[in-house]
C-alpha cells in the first residue's frame, strides 16, 4: 500500500533530476540565509552555482554535530521565529544538546514521510495505532502520532510506561500498529505474557519500531510474542526524526524518502564517498527543509546502500540496518566490535533472551568486557553445570564471531533493566574506576 505512489514509485531518473533541483535550491537558501553556511562554503571555495550535477555535492562540506552544538540554540535556524511551529532537542547524552526547528511545512513533510510507512505497513483508515514512544523533545511520539494521523489512524497517544495499561488498551482498543522502541516493544510482550494475555487477544498487524538497533534475532522474537509484523524505521532528530528511511513488507533494507532526502556512504576515515554495498557512515543532506536544512550531515551511522531493485515497487534505494555507530564501536584489544554483534551472537541461543549488557571496565591498564545476558524463564538456573556449560558455549561463538575474548556472565531473568525508550546497552566504567 502506498500513500503518496507517484513519489514513492518515481522512476530513478526523474527522482534524480528532483533531487538535483531540490538540491540547487537548498545550497543557496543555506548560503543566503544561515551565517554557518555562508562561510563554510567560502572556506571550502564552493559556490550555491557549483552544484550542477548531483555529484557536485561531494565538493560541499560536511556538517557534523559540533557544528549544530556550536550553534545551541537557534543559529542555524533558516527562518525567523514567527515562522517557526515547533522546537525539538536531540537526546544527545553529553555535552549541549542540538535543537532542530520546524515550520509548520517543515510538520507536514515530516508527517508524509511517516505517514507512507504506515501504509507500506499495510494500516491506515480504520487502524487503530498506539504510539509507545515518549511524547516530549524527543522525535519519536510525536513523529509517530502525526504521521499516523496524516495516514488516516486512529491515534492513541500512551507515550511510554505504565506497560499493564498499554497493554490492556492494546487489547481493549483493538491496536492494529505499535509503534515504539525494539526493547519497549518487547517489554509490553512479556507484560502481557506475565498478565496472562495470549497474543491472540490482541489484533495487531504492525508495529514499526526504531530509534534504536533491533537484531534479526530480537525482530523474530518480538513478532512471534506479539504475532505481528515489525517494520524497521530509522530517523534522527538533526535530520527530522523517526520517517527517513523504513523498511517495507520485504523486510530487506529501509527505503529512504529520496525526494527528501539525499544519502550518501562515506568511508569514516578518509570521508570519501562508498560505492553501493560497502558500508560506511551514512551522511545525509535534507531537500525539503525550511527552518533546519542540512548540507552533508555525518550521521556517525554505519550502514551501507543495497544494490537493485525492491520487488515492492518504491523507487527509493534502501539503506542496510544500522550496524552500529562510529563512536559506539569498542575496541577491545585492537579489535573493532559493535555491541549490535553481541545482539546476533546472542540470538543464536534460545536458553537467553534478548536482554542484554556489555559492561566495559579496566584491568592492568587492559580494556576488560563483560557481556551480561539473562536466561529465559524456564531455564533450570540452579543447576550449576548447565549455566557453567551454557557460558561456556556463548563465550565460544562470541570468540569466533568476533575474535574477541569477552567474559559471560549469566544472570537471572528480570535482573537486567527493562527500557521504556532506548535500552542502555552499554555501561562503560573506565573512566570512573581510574579516577
Ligand atoms: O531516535 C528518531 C527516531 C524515533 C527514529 C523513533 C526512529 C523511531 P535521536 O534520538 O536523535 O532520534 O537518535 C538518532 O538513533 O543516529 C541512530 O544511531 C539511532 N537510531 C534511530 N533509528 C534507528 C534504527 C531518533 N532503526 C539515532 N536502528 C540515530 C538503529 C537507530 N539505530
Amino acid at each position: 500500500m502506498f500513500y503518496q505512489e507517484e513519489l514513492e514509485t518515481m522512476p530513478r531518473e526523474e527522482l534524480e533530476q528532483l533531487q538535483l533541483e531540490r538540491a540547487q535550491k537548498l545550497v543557496a537558501y543555506v548560503y543566503e540565509r544561515i551565517p554557518f553556511y555562508k562561510n563554510s562554503f567560502d572556506e571550502a571555495g564552493v559556490k550555491p552555482e557549483d552544484l550542477k550535477t548531483l555529484d557536485d555535492l561531494r565538493k560541499f562540506p560536511f556538517t557534523v554535530k559540533q557544528d549544530l552544538r556550536d550553534a545551541y540554540p537557534f543559529g542555524l535556524f533558516a527562518v525567523p521565529m514567527d515562522e517557526v511551529s515547533r522546537i525539538h532537542c536531540s537526546s544527545g547524552t553529553t555535552g549541549t544538546a542540538s535543537v532542530v526547528g520546524y515550520t509548520e511545512r517543515d510538520l507536514e513533510e515530516w508527517a508524509d514521510c511517516f505517514a507512507r510507512f504506515v501504509r507500506a505497513a499495510d494500516c491506515g483508515p480504520g487502524s487503530v495505532m498506539q504510539v509507545a514512544y515518549g511524547y516530549g523533545l524527543f522525535t519519536g511520539g510525536l513523529g509517530a502520532h502525526s504521521g499516523g494521523a496524516r495516514a488516516g489512524c486512529a491515534m492513541v497517544p500512551t507515550s511510554t510506561g505504565n506497560t499493564k495499561r498499554q497493554v490492556r488498551l492494546m487489547r481493549d482498543f483493538g491496536t492494529e500498529l505499535l509503534a515504539c522502541t525494539p526493547s519497549y516493544a518487547l517489554v509490553i510482550a512479556d507484560t502481557a505474557a506475565k498478565m496472562g494475555i495470549d497474543k491472540s487477544e490482541f489484533k495487531l498487524k504492525s508495529a514499526i519500531l526504531g530509534a534504536e538497533p533491533c537484531s534479526e534475532g530480537m525482530r523474530k522474537e518480538i513478532e512471534e510474542k506479539l504475532g505481528c509484523q515489525v517494520y524497521d524505521i530509522y530517523g534522527l532528530s538533526e535530520v527530522m526524526g523517526p520517517g527517513v528511511s523504513c523498511e517495507c513488507s520485504e523486510q530487506h533494507g529501509l527505503h529512504v524518502n529520496e525526494d527528501k532526502f539525499i544519502i550518501e556512504i562515506v568511508d569514516p576515515e578518509t570521508f570519501e564517498p562508498l560505492p553501493d554495498g560497502e558500508w560506511g557512515e551514512v551522511v545525509f543532506t535534507t531537500l525539503a527543509k525550511e527552518c533546519s536544512p542540512l548540507v552533508r550531515y555525518r550521521t556517525r551511522d554505519i550502514s551501507r546502500i543495497l544494490p537493485g531493485e525492491c520487488s515492492c515497487g518504491r523507487t527509493g534505494r534502501r539503506m542496510d540496518r544500522i550496524a552500529g555507530r562510529t563512536d559506539d564501536m569498542l575496541i577491545i584489544r585492537g579489535v573493532n566490535v559493535f555491541p549490535v554483534q553481541f545482539a546476533q551472537v546472542i540470538s543464536e541461543f534460545p536458553e537467553v533472551t534478548s536482554y542484554y549488557q556489555i559492561i566495559i571496565t579496566t584491568k592492568n591498564a587492559l580494556d576488560r568486557v563483560e557481556l551480561q545476558v539473562e536466561t529465559v524463564d524456564d531455564f533450570p538456573f540452579d543447576e550449576i553445570r548447565r549455566l557453567q556449560d551454557l557460558k561456556k558455549r556463548i563465550e565460544t561463538a562470541l570468540k569466533e564471531n568476533l575474535q574477541v575474548a569477552v567474559s559471560v556472565k549469566i544472570v537471572e531473568p528480570m535482573t537486567i533493566e527493562r527500557a521504556e525508550g532506548k535500552a542502555k546497552r552499554i555501561i562503560d566504567l573506565r573512566g570512573e574506576e581510574n579516577a
